[in-house]
């Protein structure tokens, strides 16, 4: 086996002997209660599920393995002078529990670059649809079409003993994060840049090829994305993308098949597609003053408008983070760095002091402070990557690192098929007058 592989091995098997353990003796132990109003109203804040790579605090933001943002800036591998993490360390760290020192983040980027290769059939499928679909239909097709390579698929097909999910899942997850730049960046050229497509360099990094497949070699750029993909890379199990991927994934659906389903969620506007959404506001709201450089003023009238017209403001809010959101903090600091004088940048920053308190006086908008998708557009804009479709493509690239290695757990970890209780209101109605014992 590989050694990572091998090191995941043994963590895993200490997990399980340990998960028995606390279950043997607590399995009883309430770990909260369920409301009405929770079963009605998205299930906001029950905790019924385990995943392993991040955990989420509402006032602090991600934690990844115990460690901050600002904390895997600083202690996690960079590419040779570069001051930005680099997302293999990150998924090292999700994976095996440890901080990887640099000669495990640079094995990771030399696996990921032999795996790479994306069969033909796929740019096939992909060059099937319509180049009028959105980038993130496209994506999802070629995840789909890749599919075809799943080596749980096989091993299942073949009568795998259950003891031995989590060896091909392992290979399915490496494999496909390998391939997902290839594949982003084959949809980046084909649907924007006349179908003229860029060779991988063998010499970069996961994050600096999938910049310089898409034709920006500026090493800045490169920086950036380091950074876009790690700090999009997992927030926690409950979150849409994260917890449709597992759930499908229970039913011994492969990583292809689950992981194609968790981007489907992704690809929805309240979630990874508010980053697009952002943009494409703010270019709406420049038309609509004719200016690209508006006042405080001129964007609490448009945001009222927004408002008004029964729309939210993309970009703000959350489900469970009740404070600015580090991820948005920490592309700030990308861009008081690298583009202090940036318009847009600049008008990002002049959003963020409008919105909350316009959001916080409707009395009703549980967090008024921005996400990650206020700032990431801007910050792309700036290098010209200004078609704002592609934007959550990026995201899904980066979202893998963080469901793939919790699928590897949870195959590790032997968790079986999800399966919560749902009730009709008429059960409910029945339940409260006292005529229906059943489900209590
Ligand atoms: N603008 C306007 N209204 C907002 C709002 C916003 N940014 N955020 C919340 N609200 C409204 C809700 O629509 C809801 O209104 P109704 O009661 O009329 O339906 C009310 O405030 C209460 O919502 P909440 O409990 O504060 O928020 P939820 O947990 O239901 O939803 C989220 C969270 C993110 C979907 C919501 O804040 C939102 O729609 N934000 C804008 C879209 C966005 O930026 N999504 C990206 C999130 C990060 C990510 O996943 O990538």
């Amino acid at each position: 086996m590989g050694i990572i592989k091998d090191r995941f091995k043994e963590k895993a098997d200490a997990a399980n002997v340990e998960i028995k353990d606390i279950l043997k003796t607590h399995g009883n132990k309430k770990i909260g209660e369920v409301t009405l109003a929770q079963a009605y109203q998205g299930m906001r804040g029950i905790t019924g599920l385990v995943t392993e790579t991040s955990l989420l605090d509402a006032q602090e933001g991600i934690r990844f393995r115990g460690y901050s943002i600002p904390e895997l800036q600083q202690h996690l591998p960079k590419a040779p002078g570069g001051g930005e993490p680099l997302p293999e360390g990150l998924f090292y760290l999700m994976l095996v529990g440890e901080m990887p020192t640099e000669e495990d983040a640079n094995h990771i980027t030399s696996v990921w670059q032999r795996r790479s290769h994306v069969p033909n059939h796929v740019f096939q499928t992909i060059d099937a649809l319509p180049i009028s679909a959105h980038p993130m239909t496209m994506f999802v097709t070629g995840v789909m079409a890749l599919q075809t390579e799943s080596n749980f698929a096989k091993e299942y097909a073949k009568g795998i003993n259950k003891k031995e999910y989590w060896n091909p899942v392992y290979d399915d997850a490496m494999d496909l994060i390998a391939r997902l730049p290839r594949i982003a960046a084959y949809i980046y050229r084909r649907k924007y840049k006349n179908n003229e497509h860029i060779h991988p360099n063998g010499l970069l990094d996961w994050a600096g090829n999938l910049a310089h497949m898409m034709g920006y070699d500026d090493e800045s750029f490169k920086e950036l994305m380091r950074l876009y993909m790690t700090i999009h890379a997992d927030h926690e199990g409950g979150n849409v993308s994260a917890h449709t991927t597992h759930l499908v994934g229970s039913a011994l659906s492969d990583p292809y098949l689950s992981y194609a389903a968790g981007m489907n969620g992704l690809a929805g506007p309240l979630h990874g597609l508010a980053n697009q959404e952002v943009i494409k506001w703010i270019f709406e709201m420049q038309a609509q003053l004719g200016t690209d450089d508006p006042t405080k003023e001129q964007i609490a009238d448009y945001v009222q408008k927004t408002l008004s017209s029964g729309k939210v403001v993309p970009g703000y809010g959350h489900a469970v983070l009740r404070k600015t959101d580090p991820r948005f903090t920490a592309q700030m600091e990308f861009g008081k760095k690298h583009m202090a004088d940036d318009k847009l940048v600049n008008t990002v920053w002049k959003v963020y002091e409008t919105v909350p308190p316009i959001l916080e006086s409707l009395g009703k908008v549980k967090n008024p402070w921005p996400n990650v998708d206020a700032h990431s557009g801007a910050l792309l804009v700036h290098y010209g990557l200004v078609e704002y479709e592609f934007y959550t493509v990026l995201f899904a690239v980066s979202r893998a690192l963080g469901v793939l290695a919790s699928l590897c757990w949870d195959r590790a970890l032997g968790l079986p098929i999800e399966r919560p209780k749902s009730v009709t209101t008429d059960a409910v109605k029945k339940w409260l007058d006292g005529k229906d014992e059943i489900w209590e």
